[in-house]
């Protein structure tokens, strides 16, 4: 059995709101180290990243925010990553907005032949330069792993693409702009909204998740951002959305994944302490780590 390494990764540069650099140390405040014990593992923590303290710079062509920083950042983490993976650990890594996985999944990438991803997130995440309303990174990453964006990003820590269309799964969507729908459209992307997910319901959609996976994908990366869920349960997140996944949802989706033995590394992001009401989304972040460790053997 692998050894989990827990690390946080302080990232602030991929969206405005301040506080999500806090969102490590809040899920360790809500016990993350004691509840893994519980269950008998001995989790490793490796500490938080350093992040660059530098400036906040808008790109006056593309009007990307901070580019720079974010891919020296995302740089390191993959390296991190990448380093855990040969040391044989389990990587758990604690955000920090949703750009610093660009960074895990370039670590992770290097390990599989075939990898694939698991995205649980009220967004796609799938905005280039070109359809990014914000300019905001954290709106960026999956398009960045599948080769789409600037060239910083797409090409850190190896060549573009970390990942194949055919090899991702969103679940949780509702917040979607223009050029991500496209997208979806026209690649095919497999994913879920929450539509689907009321119609079908979780335990169908994650069967039929994992079963695509299974077949496509040698190792899973799961980015599981808190603001999939619903902002009555998680209000500690920059960019809540209603109509929202509920805990018992989140936590079936983690236990069913825990059981498939998919998934080689994992990602829990956006808890901003700074928004939240008394640590209760980094609260919900160790029940859901706990549920998906609780199975996984
Ligand atoms: N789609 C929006 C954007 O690109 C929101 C992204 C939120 C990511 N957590 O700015």
């Amino acid at each position: 059995e692998k050894k989990i390494a827990i690390v946080g990764m302080p990232m602030s540069y991929g969206q405005p709101h301040p506080g999500v650099a806090l969102g490590p140390d809040a899920v360790r405040h809500a016990g993350l180290t004691e509840r893994l014990r519980q269950l008998g593992l001995a989790p490793e923590d490796m500490g938080n990243m350093e992040i660059g303290t530098g400036e906040r710079t808008v790109d006056p062509e593309t009007g990307m925010k901070n580019l720079h920083q974010v891919a020296e950042a995302c740089e390191q983490l993959a390296a991190q990553v990448d380093r855990l993976f040969g040391q044989n650990f389990f990587p758990l890594v604690l955000g920090g907005d949703h750009s610093m996985a660009i960074g895990t999944i370039a670590g992770a990438a290097k390990h599989f032949r075939n990898p694939g991803i698991l995205w649980i997130d009220a967004h796609g995440d799938l905005n280039t330069p070109e359809t990014s309303p914000s300019g905001n990174i954290h709106g960026m990453p999956l398009a960045a792993s599948l080769g789409l964006g600037a060239e910083p990003l797409i090409n850190l820590y190896g060549s573009a693409p970390k990942i194949r269309f055919e090899n991702i799964v969103l679940i949780g969507i509702r917040d979607l702009d223009e050029g991500e729908k496209r997208l979806i459209r026209e690649r095919k992307i497999k994913a879920y909204t929450m539509h689907e997910i009321d119609r079908a319901g979780m335990k169908r959609v994650m069967e039929e998740a994992i079963a695509y996976l299974r077949e496509r994908a040698d190792g899973v990366h799961l980015s599981f951002d808190l603001d999939s869920l619903d902002p009555s349960e998680a209000p500690g997140v920059g960019t809540p959305v209603k109509g929202g996944l509920t805990f018992r949802e989140a936590r079936l989706a983690m236990e069913m994944l825990g059981e498939s033995g998919l998934i080689a590394s994992c990602e829990f992001v956006e808890v901003n302490p700074l928004l939240d009401t008394k640590n209760q989304t980094a609260g919900r972040a160790v029940d859901l780590i706990a549920a998906l460790f609780e199975r996984m053997r």
